[in-house]
């Protein structure tokens, strides 16, 4: 097999970044992007912060509070999480990849692996021009900077990326992935946690070059079968998972118990509301469209019964949810006399049109 290039780009202090794109002015203070809980005024948790905000040892997840009391003194400015901005700074961003990459995968809101082989005729060098000229591209026409990590798959390229932020770009051949692996400690592997880098460290293996020397045999022991194999993969350099956009879900949906069993069909289309909201975001951050809505019903006696409605177009608003679930639970209390426990909203056949449109405007 021909060695594949790989790269993974993890925007840097995304959220963050985004603030001060829209607000130039705040770029040489502190920047603050929190979850405001809303119970007191500073009750909540960092999301990210800028490079600057974290000389004062701000962290992602710290209570906001303590992130206040950390700048005081300092022109520190904080902003809410504004989800819609982010996510559509990151599609324009994704957008761009996908004319450079023979094949992407979105791993978050803020990362994504290109494949780009082909594009570099299997060439670090030239890899390296290319992230760069990637990276020119980007920052050109969205404003935003990113970092990047090359190697010859996944999982070489997501740990050369997370070695030198912000703005970096690392690349690991495929010949030193070994080598620049082996000093590392284990828990930097994906799926290395807590527990079993304890595990690990009973067993003597610290770094990845211990783990990569150890007996897989005695790691399957220990681990199981598809661990302890994928372990000692890792450890070695060697994955070959391909970069494919994720697979698309079949169907989103959410169950939830009623407060009280009822054959009341207002009381249930409170309940499905909330419901409907929940489906309604996922939907909406996918970019989905839907043609199916479904409802899905637990009766008092536990028996279970689902319903559902395909429409004459693809939708992807609130209310074509709403209106059919109402239509679906009018027509299903009608047909049974049982009271209901649970109710569930789903939908499903998703299209992805919109979003195949979007992409070809910004390309011309
Ligand atoms: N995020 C969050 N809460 C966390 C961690 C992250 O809300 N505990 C959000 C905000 C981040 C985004 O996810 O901007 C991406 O997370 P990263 O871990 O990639 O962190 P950043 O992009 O903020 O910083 P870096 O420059 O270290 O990548
Ligand atoms: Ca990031
Ligand atoms: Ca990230």
């Amino acid at each position: 097999m021909q060695t594949r290039i790989i790269m993974l780009a993890d925007f840097d202090y995304f959220f963050a970044q985004c603030e001060e794109l829209r607000n130039p002015t705040i770029k040489d203070k502190p920047v603050v992007v929190g979850v405001y809980s809303g119970r007191t005024e500073d009750s909540g948790a960092v999301s990210t912060s800028n490079y600057i905000a974290r000389k004062y040892s701000v962290k992602s997840g710290m209570p906001l509070f303590l992130a206040k009391r950390k700048l005081e003194g300092t022109d520190a400015v904080f902003f809410h999480v504004d989800h819609e901005y982010y996510d559509q700074i990151s599609s324009s961003i994704m957008d761009i990849f996908r004319q450079y990459a023979t094949s992407i995968e979105q791993v978050s809101i803020d990362e994504a692996y290109l494949d780009v082989t082909e594009q570099v005729e299997g060439n670090f060098e030239k890899a390296r021009e290319y992230a760069q000229k990637i990276k020119v591209h980007v920052k050109a026409q969205v404003g935003i900077t990113f970092t990047i990590g090359v190697g010859p798959n996944k999982l070489v390229a997501k740990i050369a990326c997370d070695s030198q932020k912000p703005d970096g770009l690392t690349i690991v051949r495929a010949e030193d992935a070994k080598v620049f692996l082996a000093p590392l400690p284990v828990d930097r592997l994906l799926g290395v946690g807590k527990k079993t880098t304890q595990r690990m460290e009973q067993m003597g293996i610290k770094t990845i070059s211990d783990l990569a020397k150890y007996d897989c045999q005695r790691l399957i022991e220990v681990f199981g079968k598809i661990l302890g194999i994928y372990f000692h993969n890792a450890a070695n350099a060697v994955d070959n998972e391909p970069v494919q956009e994720q697979g698309e879900a079949e169907s989103i949906s959410k169950i939830g118990t009623l407060k009280q069993d009822t054959h009341d069909l207002e009381f249930i289309l409170q309940k499905t509301d909330e419901l409907t909201e929940f489906v309604y975001k996922e939907v909406t951050e996918k970019a989905y469209s839907f043609k199916t809505i479904s409802v899905y019903v637990v009766n008092i006696d536990l028996s279970s019964k689902s319903r559902s409605v395909t429409l004459e177009q693809p939708a992807k608003d609130k209310e074509t949810i709403k209106r059919n679930v109402r239509m679906l639970f009018e027509k299903y209390l009608a047909e049974s006399e049982l009271d209901v426990r649970r109710v569930g909203v789903r939908v499903s056949g998703f299209s992805k049109e919109e979003h195949r449109q979007r992409q070809l405007t910004n390309f011309f």
